[in-house]
């Protein structure tokens, strides 16, 4: 996230006061009486609705309930996970395969809830990952990543992986302009040489990505997205920054100009161009993993991509001049104001769309860059909002004709009008609030009775912890004239965003076992006669089914040091909520987690002689601490024959 020290070097003295002065004591809830239970839900009730937060650096999604703000899951994507063997079993390790290789850390921002006519339907979650850029498609009917696409021509991918009304896309920006195609040249050639990219990820009816077409727009920092809606839908807005195009010290660099852009690209016209052939074919590497039908990630590495330039598609891109470097831009319920937050601005810029649909059509232009017209800041505004807090970021709406802006450095949340674009009401946030959360916010039809501050730091606000604090999400009602604050929790990682939706969408939607009948794992055991141990060469093979409360086989020998043997571990229970583990003395990696009906496979490369033991790792049941076994290992070259126990 962006810095304080950078905000501070840019403005006057006074928002230092004021942003030290925001950290000073823990600051209690006053006054807000019943607090306490409008967010309680008694031991046994399920919450009102899912919370789905961005992991940030830990690479995962955070789900929990509101109001509440009880922690349900953590969901593994970009990231391994030991907890249940993410990335490191062998059915999983494709998931982070990249054009670099196997990338076992990412960095992932923004959730986005798939949606049908531009309100969220509960099937999937998307995520994308800033490092490595890439975009990940979660099944809200498992909590499982199922599917993750790389981006190319992509150097951090911030502006993700917003989508448009009915799903159609999920889209993609480059955050750091890069030669492009990469290439060997000076750092401070930038001007010439560096490009930006905005991506339109395809998203197929039953979830699948594929990049349908890449825009190769100036070589600016692509910020953040929102798609229109409604009479927008068609359009897709980027922010951008560093119109200065400075390659150092971007801080004060990219600081100067009054304005920057946000790119308003009308997609279906791009459509149009790439059905006409006006695009052309790129080599493109990049991977593509998902599941297959065995339940097994694989990874297909992709090659070539059709990209399209301003200058061969006219009436595809536009620049709205938008003051002060802007960072989020969101679109209103209605689809026709677009509100951009300038981190450096004294106002919050509102765009009219029907504005600026006339100007284009009345070519009320100012110039031109690469192609791309530049429309007039006072033909399409709508409006700005006065005094909206310091450092304005983003902005959500409640559907009853307020939006709600968060201000990183005053530390706030600012609601203001739709109509008048007057501001009527303010909170602290404790503190730096980053994004800011309506449950279908970003969406035409919200559930405005909460926002939800996803602040950045913690200083005085929870019990400390070494020089590391949590960071925090803050839930405040909306549903008076006042905001009111009721609840603050920690959250995992740093809640960069996050989304809710109404429980009532998906939780009987909820998938409570994986059928052994439909268990097309290949090497899977689907009874415990079929239980066997086989040696293939230096591959030892374990066919081990796991029940309540044994593994079969439980007693391996014939193993010897420098083999590698393979653990397909399937779970034989058909009852929901019956986890078994495994684990083995000496394993490198991490342990299985393995679902009823599921088959998993660990390697283990034992390299000393001896009996070493296994066992489950998930407390299933009162004779859970007897779920255990033995493998036997000789040395090389030993006479020990393959044994194993059988039922
Ligand atoms: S943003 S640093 Cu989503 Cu305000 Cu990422
Ligand atoms: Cu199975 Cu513990």
């Amino acid at each position: 996230m962006i810095r304080t020290t950078k905000f501070a070097m840019g403005l006057a003295a006074g928002v230092v006061t004021l942003l030290v002065a925001g950290c000073g004591g823990g600051t209690p809830i006053g006054g807000n009486g019943d607090a306490a239970s409008a967010v309680y839900v008694a031991p046994g009730d399920y919450d009102e609705f899912y919370f789905f937060t961005s992991g940030g650096f830990s690479g995962h999604l955070g789900v929990y309930g509101l109001p509440s703000g009880r922690l349900l899951k953590q969901v593994p994507i970009f990231s391994q996970w030991a907890e249940n063997g993410w990335g490191y079993s062998e059915e999983t390790k494709a998931m982070l395969e990249t054009s670099y290789g196997f990338v076992p850390w990412g960095d992932s921002h923004h959730p986005q809830l798939s949606q049908t006519d531009g309100v969220i339907d509960g099937r999937w979650l998307f995520i994308n990952e800033n490092n490595t850029p890439r975009i990940a498609r979660i099944d809200l009917t498992t909590f499982e990543t199922v599917e993750i696409i790389e981006i190319p021509h992509s150097a951090g991918n911030h502006a993700s992986p917003f989508v448009t009304q009915n799903t159609e896309y999920t889209v993609a920006a480059t955050r750091f302009s890069v030669p492009t195609p990469q290439a060997d040249v000076p750092i401070d050639s930038y001007k010439e040489n560096f490009s930006g990219m905005l991506s339109f990820v395809k998203v197929a009816d039953n979830g699948r990505m594929s990049i349908a077409f890449q825009i190769l727009v100036p070589g600016y920092n692509y910020d953040l997205s929102h798609s229109g809606k409604g009479p927008s839908h068609g359009w897709s807005f980027f922010t951008s920054y560093n119109t200065e195009q400075a390659n150092t010290l971007l801080e004060v660099n990219a600081s100067q100009n009054d304005k920057d852009y946000i790119a308003a690209v009308n997609w279906m016209r791009a459509e149009e161009c790439v059905a006409n052939g006006q695009g052309e074919q790129w080599t493109s590497n990049y991977v593509h993993n998902y599941f297959n039908d065995q339940h097994i990630a694989v990874s297909d590495m992709e090659n070539g991509t059709t990209v399209i330039t301003p200058a061969t598609c006219s009436d595809m891109v536009y620049y709205l001049p938008t003051p002060k470097s802007p960072h989020g831009v969101n679109v209103d319920p209605s689809g026709l104001l677009i509100v951009a937050g300038g981190k450096l601005a004294a106002v919050v810029t509102v765009h009219s769309f029907t504005k600026m649909i006339e100007a284009i059509e009345n070519e009320d232009f100012i110039g031109e860059v690469e192609g791309i017209p530049i429309l007039r800041y006072e033909s399409i505004l709508a409006g700005e909002v006065e005094n909206p807090g310091l450092g304005p970021l983003h902005t959500e709406f409640d559907g009853r004709g307020y939006a709600y802006t968060s201000a990183f450095i005053s530390s706030e949340i600012v609601k203001w009008s739709l109509e008048t674009f007057e501001v009527v009401d303010r909170i602290p946030a404790y503190y730096s609030i980053g994004h800011l959360s309506i449950p279908g916010g970003d969406t035409r039809e919200p559930w405005g009775k909460w926002v939800i501050a996803l602040n950045k730091t913690t200083k005085d606000r929870y019990l400390p912890t070494g020089p590391e604090l949590t960071h925090s999400a803050q839930l405040i009602d909306i549903s008076g004239d006042k905001m009111r604050l009721l609840l603050e929790f920690p959250t995992v990682g740093e809640p960069h965003y996050a989304q809710a939706l109404p429980a009532s969408l998906i939780k009987d939607k909820q998938v409570r076992i994986y059928p052994l009948d439909e268990n097309h794992h290949p090497r899977a055991t689907k009874t415990e006669a079929d239980a066997r141990v086989e040696r293939e060469g230096r591959n030892v093979r374990v066919y081990m089914t796991a029940i309540r409360t044994h593994f079969m086989p439980d007693n391996i020998e014939g193993v010897q040091v420098g083999d590698s043997v393979f653990f397909h571990v399937t779970n034989l229970e058909q009852d929901w909520d019956v986890p078994h583990g495994f684990a083995i003395t000496g394993a490198n990696t991490s342990e299985l987690l393995l679902m009823p009906g599921e088959t998993r496979t660990m390697v283990w490369l034992p390299t000393r002689i001896g009996v070493y033991p296994f066992y489950c790792t998930d407390f299933c049941s009162a004779l859970h601490q007897e779920m255990q076994g033995y493998v036997r290992v000789s040395p090389r070259g030993s006479s020990v024959p393959i044994s194993f126990n059988t039922p």
